[in-house]
């Protein structure tokens, strides 16, 4: 049975560290200093108490990494290879409008639109750079070792101990328990018509069942932007789990489908990705960290 744990102790530091520079997806120097704590209200304090506490730590281990049983036919998701992986920390839900409207408030930066109302919704409408930025503005205020997750890091914490399609199996029909898809009632010509999960737009995050590690809405919910420049398959891959690619490429990775769209692109293995600049109304990100 695999150990879930959290970060809450770190929380013990959080505020009381003088930081020196964090890791980025391409070990640059994060430009964000930290803020004056006293400056900033009790509520908005508690708002990155909650994220940080919630940084899943998952054990080191060993995967079979991309379409294990030929399912989609796709030579993007070969061949398949065995990524063995440090342990790490992922965030148990996806980043929400609440945590990026901090980010936003205290940076200057813009406020992405919402369609269907901000909170615990995953945020949307963000670029790939909007994601690191945040992640380095986090880990400056928390002195932790913040960044987009890898690819492998991604399809190791979706699959949470399972070789199947999705972390709790191969079968789709109970998909809807575990995340918010283009279902049986969504308007749209792909969705998936074997059952229903409330949601027609974004669900607040955690909405449905987590997976073995106690991370939520990895099938679905948003898309996720990762660190990895886009590759059109996994020949040459690090089997390390590291971020893949050059530090300026234009294209970066993305995972696990959304409401959007039905159960194929859910599947824990599945990729897409998108130019740096891209905003959709159908992605957003999670962090992870390195421990
Ligand atoms: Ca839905
Ligand atoms: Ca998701």
């Amino acid at each position: 049975m695999i150990e879930i744990k959290t970060l809450r102790p770190l929380w013990l530091v959080l505020f009381g560290v003088m930081l020196s520079a964090c890791a980025t997806p391409n070990n640059e120097p994060n430009p964000y200093q930290r803020m004056d704590m006293s400056s900033v209200s009790e509520a908005d304090r508690q708002i990155l108490r909650r994220l940080v506490a919630n940084m899943v730590i998952l054990p080191a281990g060993e995967f079979q990494m991309g379409d294990i049983d030929n399912l989609e036919d796709d030579s993007e998701l070969q061949p398949v290879r065995t990524v063995t992986l440090r342990a790490f920390a992922m965030s148990r839900y996806e980043v929400t409008f609440e945590q990026y409207d901090l980010y936003a408030r205290m940076t200057g930066a813009e406020l992405p639109s919402d369609r269907w109302g901000r909170g615990n919704r995953p945020v949307i409408d963000v670029t790939w750079y909007d994601a690191v930025d945040f992640a380095q503005w986090v880990a400056a205020q928390t002195g932790l070792a913040l960044r987009l997750p890898s690819e492998a890091e991604w399809e190791y914490a979706a699959r949470a101990g399972s070789d199947k399609a999705f972390s709790f199996g191969s079968d789709a029909h109970v998909l809807c328990e575990y995340a918010n898809i283009a279902d049986q009632n969504t308007d749209i010509g792909w969705r998936y018509k074997h059952c229903s999960d409330g949601f027609e737009t974004t669900a607040p995050v955690g909405s449905y069942k987590a997976n073995a590690f106690g991370l939520y809405d990895m099938h679905g919910n948003v898309w996720e932007w990762l660190g990895d420049c886009w590759s059109r398959n996994y020949k040459n891959a690090p089997a390390d789990g590291r971020h893949w690619g050059s530090s300026n490429c234009d294209e970066h990775s993305q995972r696990g489908g959304s409401w959007f769209y039905g159960a194929t692109e859910a599947q824990s293995f599945y990729r897409a990705y998108g130019e740096n600049l891209d905003k959709s109304v159908t992605l957003g990100f999670r962090l992870a960290q390195d421990l």
